[in-house]
């Protein structure tokens, strides 16, 4: 465990959830290593934001991306190395309102990519301001009389989109989250979870959802029924809401071929360009 672990200073409030998810997913990579995933073939990324320093603490290869472009980024060393297992750690203005883009098309392509995202409902390092997911008549500095807009739903949104592995997690039930990160690395195709994280510099939501999820006891089947749970208010479940196999992007791209490791000698490639732009 330890040295999975860095020399940088912790920096994040006392008492935020993303200690929990830092320690979950230090585990999460012991566990993947004894069913023979190895730690040097997890590539991590991360956006900006108080989740981004996730990547500082962690002693692994990857990518400290820009805001909002680490979905492009993982989704480039996959089909680059299609060897590797890629993770982003993932604000929720991160993944849902300067990546937006990235993430849907990721889903839409089944990107063999896994993301992990920091829902605290804020953009919490730039202090505060309201981000896609805040709730209605939240309040901020940004929305100081609350917000007027309705949040997205994440989960709902990508299973829209063509997510293959949906779920979601809270960081106090550490077990079950640390399965669920595990599952999600496993799973071939586009794997996403929706970490609920209090920030309690901002929107301490500790008690809330304390008492407020609920572990799901069966699985959905269907897509209709991971739809109705995904949309479900009353209690918030977590755990496994939707998981379907079907290709992945890098093999409908190039079938078994790895750019990397297969990678073209200047000569083959020079004579492949030639032959290429000569003229039949
Ligand atoms: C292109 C770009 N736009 C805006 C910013 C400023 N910025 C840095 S962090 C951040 C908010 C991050 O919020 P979120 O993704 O929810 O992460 P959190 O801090 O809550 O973990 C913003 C807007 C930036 N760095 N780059
Ligand atoms: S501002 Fe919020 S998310 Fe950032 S470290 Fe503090 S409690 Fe955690
Ligand atoms: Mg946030």
């Amino acid at each position: 465990m330890e040295e999975l672990g860095t020399y940088a200073e912790k920096t994040w409030c006392p008492g935020c959830g993303n200690f929990g998810i830092l320690s979950a997913f230090k585990k999460a990579v012991i566990k993947l290593e004894e069913k023979g995933i190895s730690r040097d073939k997890i590539i991590i990324a991360s956006g900006i934001g108080c989740h981004g320093k996730m990547f500082d603490y962690l002693n692994l290869s990857g990518f400290y991306s820009l805001h909002g472009r680490d979905m492009a980024t993982i989704q480039g060393i996959k089909i680059a190395n299609p060897k590797l297992k890629v993770v982003t750690f993932s604000g929720d203005g991160n993944c849902m309102g300067e990546g937006l883009a990235h993430t849907l098309f990721a889903a839409k392509r089944n990107a063999d990519i896994t993301i992990l995202m920091h829902n605290n409902g804020v953009y919490a390092l730039t202090t505060g301001q309201f981000t896609p997911l805040s709730e209605k008549g939240w309040k901020g500095p940004s929305t100081p009389k609350g917000s007027i807009e309705e949040p997205f739903n994440p989960l709902s949104l990508l299973l829209e989109a063509g997510a293959t592995f949906l779920a979601r997690a809270f960081p106090a039930k550490a077990d079950h989250f640390i399965d669920l990160i595990v599952q999600a690395v496993e799973h071939e195709g586009f794997s996403f979870i929706e970490i609920l994280q209090p920030a309690v510099a901002y929107r301490n939501t500790w008690e809330f959802y304390k008492n407020n999820t609920e572990i799901l006891k069966d699985e959905p089947k269907t897509y209709v029924e991971a739809m109705k749970v995904a949309k479900r208010r009353d209690k918030l479940p977590i755990g496994v809401i939707y998981r379907k196999a079907k290709p992945v992007y890098h093999k409908e791209l190039y079938g078994n071929f790895n750019p990397t490791l297969e990678s073209l000698s200047r000569e083959k490639r020079l004579e492949k360009i030639k032959d290429l732009l000569s003229v039949k």
